[in-house]
């Protein structure tokens, strides 16, 4: 019998990649998605992935408890993935209510569903990097302590605690992966490598003439969204439950990632590139940097995707895109 998953964040960026590789390995998907007014439009990461067709997607959202409890009734899964967030960190300081409720108890929402209905299923918590913050240790492990600093990243320390306390508590067989950044052509246009990447092939087409940006003395480790859902799959794979560090263990700040993006079309970034302290935040994480020893002594997980070919494969969609667009 083909096992199954459930995923709440399926139509997100990591939701369709997830999606896309329990296919290939067999697994019935089926995926969370809230109720819109924009029918048709939830699901176009799927189907930029081709997989759209092959996934049930159910009505169901992180605030109400009675709608993942019904899910799990219906659904019965051998492995469920919260990967639903507000996971905008920008945009926690301007809705901090909405990301604590969601991003924050969402996570006890969807383990009491588990717990209830379906406590022999394997659970994985997306946890984050941010929860590191104000960094206490200069390349972080599982045993660095946290320092959040925005409301998204006190939300996700509140969901990293209450999946290890559910397991510690219940048994339950639930999972934190303490995932660094990860882009992908499906990256939402909000986040700094997917604004580059747009932005970069509006200039190349002479659709724009400048790229606005905030902090560009950020370091950040990136990698490719489809090698961490990889990490997140072998997480549930264990025999025992635990919680990991996904990263490359490279550090780059958002001005080289840049200087990356304007290479690949043969431009220069000085001449376009505007700093706007608009973009600035309250509170900046200055410096990431993960150490994923763990990770591959126990999971045997290394990431395959640099971060310049990730950048071109980037760019490159974005102007397949808006070359379709402007024809
Ligand atoms: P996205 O922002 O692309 O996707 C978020 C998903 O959550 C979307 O499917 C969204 O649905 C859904 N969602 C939001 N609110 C609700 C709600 N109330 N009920 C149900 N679903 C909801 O995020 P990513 O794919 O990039 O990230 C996946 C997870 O991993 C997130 O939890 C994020 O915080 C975390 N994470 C991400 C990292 C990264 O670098 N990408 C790094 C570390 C952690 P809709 O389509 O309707 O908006
Ligand atoms: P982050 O990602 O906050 O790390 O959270 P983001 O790409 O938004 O910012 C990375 C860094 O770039 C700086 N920056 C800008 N960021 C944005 N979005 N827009 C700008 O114009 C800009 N200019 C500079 C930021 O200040 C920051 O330092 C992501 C999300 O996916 C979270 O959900 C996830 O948990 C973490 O990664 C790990």
């Amino acid at each position: 019998m083909a096992k199954r998953a459930l995923i709440t964040g399926i139509t997100g960026q990591d939701g369709a990649y997830l999606s896309q590789y329990l296919l290939e390995q067999g697994y019935e998907v089926f995926g969370v998605v809230r109720r819109s007014s924009h029918f048709g439009v939830a699901d176009h990461r799927l189907r930029w992935l081709g997989v759209d067709k092959s996934v049930q997607l159910l009505d169901g959202n992180l605030s109400d408890l009675s709608s993942l409890i019904r899910l799990m009734e219906q659904v019965k899964p051998d492995e469920v993935y919260n990967l639903a967030a507000q996971s905008f960190v920008a945009s926690s300081w301007q809705q901090p209510v909405l990301t604590a409720n969601i991003t924050g108890v969402g996570v006890t929402n969807v383990l009491e569903a588990v717990r209830l209905v379906a406590p022999t299923a394997r659970f994985y918590q997306a946890s984050s990097s941010e929860m590191y913050g104000k960094i206490q240790e200069a390349a972080q492990s599982e045993t660095t302590p946290f320092y959040p600093r925005s409301p998204y990243a006190v939300a996700k320390l509140y969901g990293h605690w209450i999946t290890v306390n559910y397991r510690e508590s219940f048994g339950l067989h639930a999972s934190s992966g303490i995932l660094f950044n990860h882009e992908s052509p499906l990256r939402g246009i909000e986040f700094v490598t997917r604004k580059v990447t747009d932005g970069v092939a509006r200039i190349k087409l002479g659709l724009e003439k400048e790229l606005r940006l905030g902090n560009i003395d950020a370091k950040r480790d990136w990698g490719h969204a489809k090698d961490y859902v990889r990490a997140m799959w072998l997480m549930l794979q264990q025999d025992v439950a635990d919680d990991y560090v996904v990263a490359t263990g490279t550090t780059t700040t958002v001005r080289d990632m840049c200087r990356i993006a304007f290479a690949h079309v043969g431009l220069e970034m000085e001449g376009h590139l505007v700093i706007d302290p608009a973009f600035f935040r309250p509170a900046e994480v200055d410096v990431l940097l993960g150490n994923p020893a763990k990770a591959k002594a126990k999971l045997g997980w290394v990431p395959e995707i640099s971060l310049e070919t990730m950048i071109r494969e980037m760019v490159d969609a974005d102007l397949t895109r808006l070359t379709r667009l402007s024809s």
